[in-house]
């Protein structure tokens, strides 16, 4: 690797490690992209075939599968989906012990071979295990943040210009809060071209929109039956790391330590932050109206409730 050469890894090469990988490889956002996962061959089948890709796309990153944490040494930033995903009639909460389990060794392992990088989470239910990485790592906050805004956002995005016939791309909207069913889509700030949502959809619409984005991961399960989302989640993930790895800025809602914005201390949260070189570079902080306020509390409760059930 040169010196400004820029490193991925993602850890777990399950269904959304895979879709992260492939978004990262069609993307290039790195020069070396690192797939790990404990099962012996998965990783190291996984990355030849995306490494074959090459020809067809252009990209020109080395992709390397292995079960050997020494390979992500010195990674920029590591994206951690290892873990147990949903299935039928399982709630996110049901994931959270086996999942503590594993995230814990995870973090470890990471941390020891790449103690600069920022670890992007993406493990259900998220905002416990992203407290649990930080805790575990002892990385600053900076360097920990979890995935969920991204993808429940553009979830809400889609559904709006679905009801409008637009294109997706001109829908601005935000979600807040919890990645569960008392996530915040914000609606007084959801826009398209520039022109309010409120003015252009009835209320009993915009109620429908935001009850499907609040449990838009529950109706993929519904139909996969034996896995949840993992395209949109891989490249929501891939698209806060690439933020990082170029240095980009974008403003992403993303799960981040909160030590009093919006009222908030001492857990992850989902909030609109800016993402570059350092990581989680500043808070967007702005007002809430008194009832997204509230609706923000439920989701602070239900975080609290996660992180006590962690027992860190
Ligand atoms: P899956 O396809 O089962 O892949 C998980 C992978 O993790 C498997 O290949 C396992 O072998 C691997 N693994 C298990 N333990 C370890 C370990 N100790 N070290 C390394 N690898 C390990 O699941 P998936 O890819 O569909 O989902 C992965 C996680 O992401 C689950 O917890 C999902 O619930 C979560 N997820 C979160 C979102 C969010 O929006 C936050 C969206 C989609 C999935």
């Amino acid at each position: 690797m040169k010196r400004d050469d820029k490193k991925l890894s993602i850890i777990g090469a399950g269904a959304v490690g895979t879709a992260a990988a492939q978004w990262a490889v069609t993307r290039s956002v790195a020069d070396t992209i690192v797939l790990l996962d404990v099962v012996e061959g998965l990783p190291q089948g996984k990355a030849l075939d995306l490494v074959q890709t090459s020809p067809l796309t252009g990209s020109e990153a080395d992709v390397l599968g292995t079960n050997d944490y020494a390979d992500t040494a010195d990674s920029d930033v590591v994206i951690i989906t290892a873990g147990l995903a949903r299935r039928p009639g399982m709630s996110r909460g049901d994931l959270l012990d086996k999942n503590v389990q594993i995230i814990r060794e995870v973090t470890e392992e990471v941390a020891r071979y790449s103690p600069n990088a920022c670890l992007i989470v993406v493990t259900n239910p998220i905002d416990a295990m992203v407290y649990t990485v930080f805790k575990v790592s002892g990385f600053p906050k900076q360097h920990v943040v979890g995935m969920a805004g991204v993808l429940d956002s553009a979830r809400y995005r889609t559904f709006i210009a679905q009801a409008l016939d637009v294109a997706p791309r001109d829908v601005t909207a935000l979600v807040m809060g919890i990645h569960g069913d008392n996530m915040l889509p914000l609606v007084r700030l959801a826009s398209v071209g520039g022109v309010p949502v409120e003015a252009l959809l009835s209320k009993e619409e915009i109620e429908e929109i935001v009850y499907r984005t609040q449990h838009g991961g529950a109706e993929i399960v519904g139909h996969l039956k034996t896995g949840s989302a993992f395209s949109c989640p891989g490249l929501a993930a891939v698209e806060m790391a690439q933020s990082i790895l170029r240095d980009e800025k974008r403003v992403l809602p993303c799960a981040v330590y909160l030590e009093g914005e919006f009222g908030i201390s001492g857990i992850f949260l989902g909030v609109p932050v800016v993402l570059g070189r350092d990581g989680v570079e500043r808070i967007l902080e702005f007002p809430l109206s008194q009832e997204e306020q509230e609706a923000l509390g439920r989701s602070v409760e239900a975080v609290k409730r996660q992180i006590a059930a962690t027992g860190l």
